[in-house]
């Protein structure tokens, strides 16, 4: 329908909750509801069997139906809204999320040793099921998610597959990765919203500020370091001599991170170099209380990335915490009292491409950031 039919008077007397889908019979009278018009349209075609074979059926279909609709379809615009640039609020999308995976563990356990939501065959609680997961099966769980919840995946590749599927819904593909909205950052927020930042107390937007700015002071100085470091012509040498000689353990952390990469990646190096690319465009703003060296190591097709980040405090600072591909990164914290982890902070900082190996691995690519 047209913006313009829809406005229209006498179709606003039809749909009674002005909302989509709306089935007009041809005597006139439409009935709204997704799943009541699914019932219905079933009901009228005799030898059906998307309602049933029995009573206890019909009702096993409501439970999910309503199961459904009240947990992922009730979370569906919260989840997927922000995603496609709707205004929205990291908390909110973060609860979203947690409620359509909570809701998919139930639906992964009943679907264990099954093949259908209800008896035998397809019904319309299988319908109900695979189109509420085909927007968060596009954009939110991805291929790791799925890897953990194997029963409910691999019915709904197999279901949304179904040539009938298909010619309703489209060819939908999973996501490698969930699509994570971009959230405008506290200060955006602020200009947005300049009259509730005036009203806000003077303390709480002192609290707004780097919690590392207000860090007692190190002896270690960040930018000291990485002069003297990335100028230094021997840095595996005299360079890390100096790093450890000055460096202060109660002011700052180190962690080996390596980004764990799902089936189909780490094939190409360019693809790659992409991948390490954009992860560290996204975080380009912390300079201040960070150093680090990342790597793509390997060879085509088993390519990995890997490096080693320095950060000022104790533990991953918010920054990091924030950033939209971190929580694909496996982290261990390093200690400069161990000499394997000494190996690795100087492997990893005084890494060359295509001349320095690591762990047995060829550095193919590397970047500072500093
Ligand atoms: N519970 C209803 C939900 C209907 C619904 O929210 N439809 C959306 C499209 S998926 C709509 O028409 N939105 C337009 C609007 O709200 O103006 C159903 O299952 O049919």
């Amino acid at each position: 329908m047209t913006p313009e039919e829809i406005k229209d008077a006498d179709f606003k007397k039809k749909n009674i909750n002005g909302k989509f889908p709306l089935l007009e019979l041809a005597d006139g009278k439409t009935l709204s509801e997704s799943v009541a018009i699914a019932k219905y349209i079933a009901r009228v075609n005799a030898g059906s069997k998307l309602l049933g074979k029995d009573e206890f059926e019909n009702a096993q279909i409501d439970q999910w139906t309503d199961f459904v609709n009240s947990t992922i379809i009730k979370n569906l615009y919260g989840a997927v809204g922000p995603i496609f640039g709707h205004p929205g609020q990291a908390d909110a999308w973060a609860e979203a999320i947690k409620n359509i995976k909570d809701a998919i563990r139930v639906l992964n356990n009943h679907m264990t040793g099954r093949a259908f939501f209800v008896g035998d065959t397809v019904t319309i609680a299988d319908i109900a099921v695979v189109t509420a997961l085909a927007l968060p099966m596009q954009l939110i769980l991805d291929a790791g998610f799925r890897k953990g919840h194997a029963a409910i995946s691999t019915w709904w590749e197999k279901f949304s597959r179904e040539a009938n599927v298909v010619k309703r819904m489209g060819n939908v593909v999973a996501c490698v990765k969930t699509i994570k909205p971009l959230f405008p950052k506290k200060d955006e927020a602020k200009k947005d919203a300049p009259k509730a930042a005036a009203a806000k107390p003077a303390e709480e937007k002192k609290k707004e500020g780097d919690p590392l700015d207000e860090l007692a002071p190190s002896t270690f100085v960040l930018n000291d370091f990485k002069d003297f470091f990335l100028n230094c012509g021997d840095k595996a040498g005299a360079g890390m001599k100096h790093f450890f000689e000055k460096y202060d353990n109660a002011g700052y952390c180190i962690y080996f991170v390596h980004y764990d990469k799902v089936e189909g990646e780490g094939d190409k190096l360019f693809l790659m170099q992409n991948m390490m690319n954009g992860f560290l465009q996204r975080i380009d703003h912390f300079r201040k209380h960070t150093f680090s060296m990342t790597t793509i190591l390997g060879d085509e097709p088993n390519l990995d990335i890997e490096g080693v980040w320095m950060f000022r405090g104790k533990g991953i600072p918010a920054q990091m915490i924030e950033h939209p591909q971190f929580e694909y990164y496996d982290k261990k914290e390093l200690d400069v009292s161990k000499p394997e982890d000494r190996k690795l902070i100087t492997d990893f900082w005084c890494a060359k491409a295509d001349e320095s190996v690591i762990n047995g691995k060829k550095v193919r690519d590397c970047k500072t950031h500093k």
